[in-house]
């Protein structure tokens, strides 16, 4: 086996990566309907198959699929949102969605909605901005946008799930009056005092978890290239620490990464969505498996 990606069919697949190359709905830099092709390309040609923190080799030992919906590059945003809902209740193993815009994140919280109860799911969300605006109105010039990427996570509290957002620093008033009012859990940075790994743990009160990951969360050194940076966030070794925390103690129902808009330079942002993707899927399978544990020595 010569690449992590190696497996010919998703129905008999361990897990599945679906890419979903849409940014019709991105508000500053667009690029994002390259991510997940360079992603993929990173994965089956950069990222070690030694998972170093839970010393395994889990391309070895599993099948990974992938597959990219290109057709979703030209859809209207509801459309889009329809058809990622449909791929993804048809995936029976575990799936990592790569977007795209973090819009594409709707479509699997909608199929996730009706195969758990959203009320026993909490979906944690790495990112800069809150994403809870009704629509894009206030900044878009076209008819106002229910499925815009500013808007997932008002989306996922509306049917029903909980949420845990993380790494926030940039929202307009109406979003945090929203999670207020709702008595959303946030933890923002450079506001206040960091939260602690146990901290945000803790306050997830599910057993079940989705992983929400906009790369945006991450300080701008780690993901560059994304469509709307803010400087600050989360730093690789917070970030990457906390998903193991969350893997080892959580049920992982799914995950997206979202926003990689590759810029042609240096690849940086790439290398490290398809690290994420390929640990988390390491840890969600050992895990399944009960074979999950991060040996420091
Ligand atoms: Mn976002």
């Amino acid at each position: 086996m010569d690449s992590i990606i190696s497996h010919p069919d998703l129905v008999t697949a361990d897990a599945v990566v679906m890419g979903v190359p849409y940014d019709n709905d991105a508000s500053f830099g667009k690029g994002a309907a390259l991510g997940p092709a360079a992603i993929l390309d990173c994965l089956n040609t950069q990222i070690e198959f030694f998972e170093r923190h839970s010393r395994t080799d889990i391309a070895e030992q599993y099948c990974i699929a992938a597959e990219i919906l290109d057709e979703t590059q030209h859809m209207r945003a509801e459309d889009m949102v329809r058809y990622v809902k449909n791929k993804w209740s048809d995936i029976s193993s575990f799936p990592v969605l790569l977007g795209g815009t973090h819009a594409v994140s709707i479509g699997a919280f909608m199929a996730l909605s009706q195969q758990f109860n959203p009320k026993e799911v909490t979906i944690v969300q790495i990112d800069a901005h809150l994403d809870m605006r009704q629509d894009d109105g206030d900044y878009s010039n076209a008819e106002p946008n229910q499925y815009a990427h500013s808007c997932v996570m008002r989306r996922a509290h509306e049917l029903g799930f909980r949420t845990c957002s993380v790494g926030i620093r940039a929202y307009g008033q109406m979003e945090i009056e929203y999670a207020t009012q709702h008595e959303l859990t946030v933890f923002e940075w450079g506001r206040g005092t960091q939260p602690t790994i146990d901290e945000i743990l803790s306050s997830i009160k599910t057993d079940s978890v989705y992983l929400s990951i906009d790369v945006d969360g991450f300080d701008p050194s780690v993901f560059p290239a994304t469509g709307t940076p803010v400087p600050g966030g989360l730093s690789w070794e917070f970030g990457t620490a906390l998903l193991r925390s969350i893997c080892q103690e959580k049920q992982v129902l799914g995950a997206d990464i979202v926003e990689i808009a590759p810029n042609g330079h240096s690849g940086v942002s790439e290398y490290a969505a398809a690290q994420l993707c390929y640990d988390i899927i390491s840890y969600k399978l050992l895990k399944q498996d009960g074979k999950l544990e991060f040996n420091q020595g």
